[in-house]
């Protein structure tokens, strides 16, 4: 199938669509090209990170959210990084009925990433998928990641608003300080506020939150309450997501923020594809610990990172130098 076919069926034939998610992940040499076009199709969706420990309530407020934009006409892709999720199987009979609902329609479209075995980054690709989405249509992409690595926080970086999750547990606000989740948040949800303490909870997160620094120019996260399992406080989730995308818009934020992505997804692949390249001139295989230089003393690996770098310099230059472009 041509590329251009392929893009322009991805819009309404859904075996087609994950046939190239498939290929994205997998890394097929193809999939590419397909990326390539299809970026020009890309920038109408909106996206929305939504992250926070296992058990918060990430994928019953997903749901939630996914029938609300649903009411209002629009499509919605899920992309869920989470070993715990429903999505991938790891919960609670309850929880798959429910996400049935949303499961069965056809203007959703849930895909699980696998977190293992990436060669390439999983936030890269987490954006790739996205892109995908976005050309095909979709309104609306919802990133659903736990908040506990690096690549986790990265991926909902890539969004334009992102929620953190959390539930009245003591500590939660102050684990989340911890693992970085205050600097990347839009606004909190406080879920599971029908259990004890979670006035204190909010009163907690209030004090960290106003501490930082602000004027009247800047956006304040708030934070509000849900009983996502009773649809309760959904709508003023979305109308807070609202009102971050008016004042992302208004003060030409949005325009930035995506200029950064963008940016940050060109080094990405560029590193990537580097690195590919140089491992495959210099595979390091061979190269034991007990290698010596001159007078048997041992190698560092500074010093053979300099080697490999510098034949590359080298490689490349002569590579001009003979008017060939690899
Ligand atoms: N009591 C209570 N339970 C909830 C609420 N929201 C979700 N749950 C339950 O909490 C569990 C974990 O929810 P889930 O959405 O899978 O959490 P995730 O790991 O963050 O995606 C499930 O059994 C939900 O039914 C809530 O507001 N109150
Ligand atoms: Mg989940």
């Amino acid at each position: 199938m041509l590329v251009t076919e392929i893009i322009e069926q991805i819009k309404d034939n859904r075996k087609i669509l994950s046939r190239l998610l498939t290929a994205i992940e997998s890394e097929s040499p193809r999939s590419e090209e397909v990326l390539r076009e299809l970026y020009n199709h890309c920038g109408n969706a909106y996206r929305i990170g939504i992250t926070g420990p296992p058990g918060a309530g990430k994928s019953t407020i997903t749901n939630q959210i996914t029938k609300h934009f649903r009411k209002e006409g629009k499509k919605v892709a899920i992309i869920a990084v989470d070993p715990t999720s429903p999505f991938t199987g790891g919960a609670l009979l309850g929880d798959r009925v429910r996400m049935s609902e949303i499961g069965m329609d056809e203007g959703v479209f849930i895909r699980s990433m696998a977190t293992r075995g990436s060669l390439g980054g999983l936030a890269g690709k987490a954006r790739d998928l996205a892109d995908v989405f976005d050309a095909a249509g979709f309104d609306i992409i919802l990133f659903e990641t736990v908040g506990v690595g690096q690549s986790e926080l990265d991926i909902v970086e890539a969004a334009d608003t992102v929620m953190v999750v959390l539930v009245p547990e003591s500590g939660d606000a102050i684990q989340a300080m911890k693992a970085g989740l205050m600097e990347i948040a839009d606004f909190f949800v406080l879920n599971k506020s029908d259990r004890p303490g979670s006035e204190q909870a909010v009163t907690a997160i209030k004090t960290i939150l106003y501490m930082r620094d602000h004027d009247e120019n800047s956006w304040l996260p708030d934070i509000l309450k849900t009983v996502a399992s009773e649809n309760k406080g959904i709508t003023e989730v979305i109308a807070e997501i609202g009102k971050h995308k008016s004042y992302l818009e208004q003060k030409g934020k949005l325009l930035n923020k995506r200029s950064e992505r963008f940016r940050l997804r060109i080094k990405e692949i560029v590193e990537e594809k580097l690195i590919r390249e140089l491992w495959h001139l210099y595979p390091t295989e061979q190269i034991g610990e007990s290698e010596t230089g001159g007078e048997g003393k041992k190698v560092s690996p500074y010093i053979y990172a300099e080697r490999i770098i510098q034949s590359y310099k080298n490689k490349t230059l002569q590579g001009e130098g003979n008017g060939q472009s690899t």
